[in-house]
């Protein structure tokens, strides 16, 4: 199998969640608008710049990792609810499962989550991320159904040379006895304003950086809504940051229940009080 699939941002849902499923992963050559990544930078640069590098092999010693990101923006509404990213999610997440409930066969649906956001810099001098799984995190057994879907957003232009992300293609498939060997990723080609797709189970992993200049990108991690948020969204956004973003992106910050009954809070509906219905 060669490297993933492009589309354009107009593209048929259904066939991009075919794609999906098929290959673990998809780019969008156009996920955002200029105007849109431009707002971004300025919201988020400076924070980049403040940043230290990191101080560990996993997340990089020359690369800059700035988190809380719905903290710090409120311009993410088109990027999360794009959708390419945010309706194949649905679909790929969010499949009801049969139960019964004393003599009632019924159908829980559940629902999907903003889970770990991040701009990720790698500057030159970094070496490749071991190629990994983020499903991991939620210690996913494979093959089985998809957890996560996940974007990584160009904030720069990605290339092979510049720490493009590394993906191999199809090996959410895979087993858990299989290991993923740089020798089957592909690197991540893509202009400043495009995002990469890919689910939970596929291996890959932040790229070398060899050019001369930093690359950087703004991950969002979807996961399914009956497991625990990555990153502490409660406590990485303050409430009137959630309120700055309308009800679909506050419901997946958290501010929402998942059939048939997590995150409730007096037993009611968590939007309530937060808004102070
Ligand atoms: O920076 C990248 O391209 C990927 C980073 C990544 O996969 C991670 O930190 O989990
Ligand atoms: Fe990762």
């Amino acid at each position: 199998m060669g490297g993933l699939h492009r589309v354009r941002s107009g593209h048929d849902v259904g066939e991009v969640v075919e794609i999906l499923e098929r290959d673990g992963g998809v780019i969008v050559e156009d996920f955002v608008r200029p105007d849109t990544l431009e707002k971004l930078w300025t919201d988020l640069g400076p924070a980049l710049d403040d940043r230290g590098f990191g101080d560990d092999w996993y997340n990089g010693t020359r690369t800059r990792r700035v988190s809380s990101v719905f903290a710090r923006t409120t311009h993410l509404t088109p990027v999360v609810t794009h959708p390419l990213f945010l309706d194949t999610a649905r679909d790929i997440m969010q499949r009801p499962v049969p139960m019964w409930i004393g003599r009632s066969r019924v159908d829980m649906t559940p629902t999907i989550q903003i889970s770990g956001t991040q701009v990720i810099q790698i500057h030159p001098g970094q070496g490749k991320q071991p190629l990994h799984r983020d499903d991991a995190l939620h210690l996913r057994r494979h093959p089985g159904p998809t957890s996560r879907v996940q974007l990584m957003l160009a904030m720069s232009e990605f290339t092979a040379a510049n720490g493009g992300t590394l993906v191999i293609p199809g090996s959410h498939h895979w087993d858990d006895e299989r290991a993923p060997r740089t020798s089957e990723a592909y690197s991540t080609e893509m202009p400043a304003g495009a995002g990469l797709i890919w689910l939970g189970g596929v291996y890959h992993g932040g790229g070398k950086n060899t050019a001369d200049a930093p690359r950087t990108g703004l991950t969002i991690a979807l996961d399914l809504g009956n497991l625990r948020q990555e990153e502490n969204q409660y406590l990485a956004v303050p409430t009137e940051s959630v309120l700055a973003y309308p009800e679909e992106v506050r419901r997946l910050l958290g501010y929402d229940r998942c059939p048939p009954g997590l995150g409730w809070l007096e037993m009611d509906d968590p939007y309530r009080a937060l808004t102070g219905e």
